[in-house]
């Protein structure tokens, strides 16, 4: 490379990730193929419209290039191109699902989502998000107590708002989520059941975790997350006389966006074939047992996690505890200063809101861990172990 200047910060942030031991719930390592692909000529291309429709010349490769990702995307999560539609075109996750909105939620219809603090995403409806500007949130959270989805809530909440569309899958909530009742739910109330899988789409190619598809009428998903694809992202759209998948596809181009990345798009399908190894079944079950040996002994070691545990790769703990030390010396410990101490440690994750959180975003109660991206690296239970006895070390430490 002749700029020496990106050179240089290409090379310290590459030598910064191999350093540090990455907990970032949403990251992950991708392959050199995957990195290929991400910088390949596929760049170079303009190729608005979709395979076999496009608004330039010049396309027949790039046509086979999008068409290849689509299948391998249906392959994955056996899926029957009968019945499910894919477009592979979202730039990322944050599009994605504004795009679904635009496709199938009239302006100012509503959207129940979780809400931000109780693990939800910006784009379930949050009013700072496009989603919560042009549309309205019905916000739900978790039960008081068990920090567990409360089903009964949700419909009850459901049936007195009519949402026209239910969002399930969420950014900080650890556990598995019942996909058939909120189906339910969304049958009860009249909405389209959307399932925003961006967290945990690895976790369900590698079967360690329910596939949403049995009852959801649209997934959406980052590749970039358990999925350990380049950052990018898809709908899937259920095909039957509702026509969700020609909305979706109008919703995205030209709705939200131009031309396709389709440099990223060949990322995708090279992401998408690794998933598809056996290889990669064996990686995400080890996902979710590391994440639970990490969260087992945090507990131990006397810190709350949230919920009592995670069936995911993440794993959301409670460093503040009511700004109480107990008596073994566990809490009174801020979010930020966690995640700034562990940082200075070389150990990053990101500060985060638990429910019911009563301090501000800006410095909230906890802290969000995840297992994908070391266990990439090859780490193992053992070692999340270790890595759980250092975070408690270094946030019991007298600061
Ligand atoms: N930023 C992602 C996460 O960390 O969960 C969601 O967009």
């Amino acid at each position: 490379m002749k700029d020496t200047a990106i050179k240089k910060l290409i090379a310290a942030e590459t030598a910064r990730q191999k350093k540090v031991t990455n907990l970032i719930a949403s990251e992950n390592y991708v392959s050199k193929d995957v990195l290929e692909a991400l910088g390949s000529a596929l760049t170079n291309k303009y190729a608005e419209g979709y395979p076999g429709k496009r608004y330039y010349g010049g396309n027949v490769i790039i046509d086979k290039v999008e068409s290849l990702a689509m299948d391998r995307a249906l392959k994955l999560f056996s899926l029957s191109p009968e019945k499910w539609h894919v477009n592979v075109q979202p730039l990322s996750g944050s599009p994605a699902n504004i795009a679904v909105y635009l496709g199938l939620v009239p302006q100012g219809g509503k959207i129940m989502g979780m809400s931000l603090d109780h693990g939800g995403h910006l784009t379930h409806g949050h009013r700072v998000s496009g989603s919560g500007k042009f549309w309205l949130q019905v916000p739900f959270g978790v039960d008081k107590t068990t920090e567990l989805l409360d089903y009964a809530n949700l419909k009850e909440i459901a049936m007195r708002e009519k949402p026209a569309i239910i969002v399930a899958g969420f950014t900080a909530y650890p556990r598995v989520i019942d996909f058939k009742k909120f189906r339910d739910i969304a049958d009860a109330c009249g909405a389209y059941l959307m399932v925003d899988m961006s967290h945990f789409a690895g976790l369900v190619a590698g079967r360690a975790y329910p596939t949403p598809f049995e009852y959801a009428d649209i997934v959406t998903t980052t590749v970039h997350k358990t999925l350990r694809g380049p950052r990018s992202a898809m709908i899937f759209a259920r095909i039957d006389a509702r026509e969700l998948d020609k909305k979706i596809d109008r919703a995205v181009f030209p709705g939200m966006q131009g031309g396709p990345h389709e440099n990223q798009i060949a990322a995708v399908a090279v992401a998408l074939r690794e998933a598809s190894t056996p290889a990669f079944r064996s990686y995400a079950t080890q996902v979710k047992k590391n994440a639970t040996a990490l969260a087992n002994e945090l507990s131990k070691l006397g810190w709350r996690v949230i919920s009592g545990g995670t069936d995911s790769h993440l794993v959301l703990i409670d460093t503040w505890m009511e700004g109480k030390k107990t008596a073994t010396g566990r809490g009174a410990v801020t979010g930020k200063e966690a995640s700034d101490r562990l940082e200075k440690a070389g150990i990053i994750v990101n500060k985060n809101a638990i429910p019911y959180d009563a301090r501000p975003p800006a410095d909230p109660s906890g802290i969000r861990i995840g297992s994908a991206a070391e266990t990439t690296r090859g780490k193992k239970e053992k070692d999340f172990v270790a890595i759980a006895q250092k975070i408690d070390k270094i946030l019991t430490r007298q600061s």
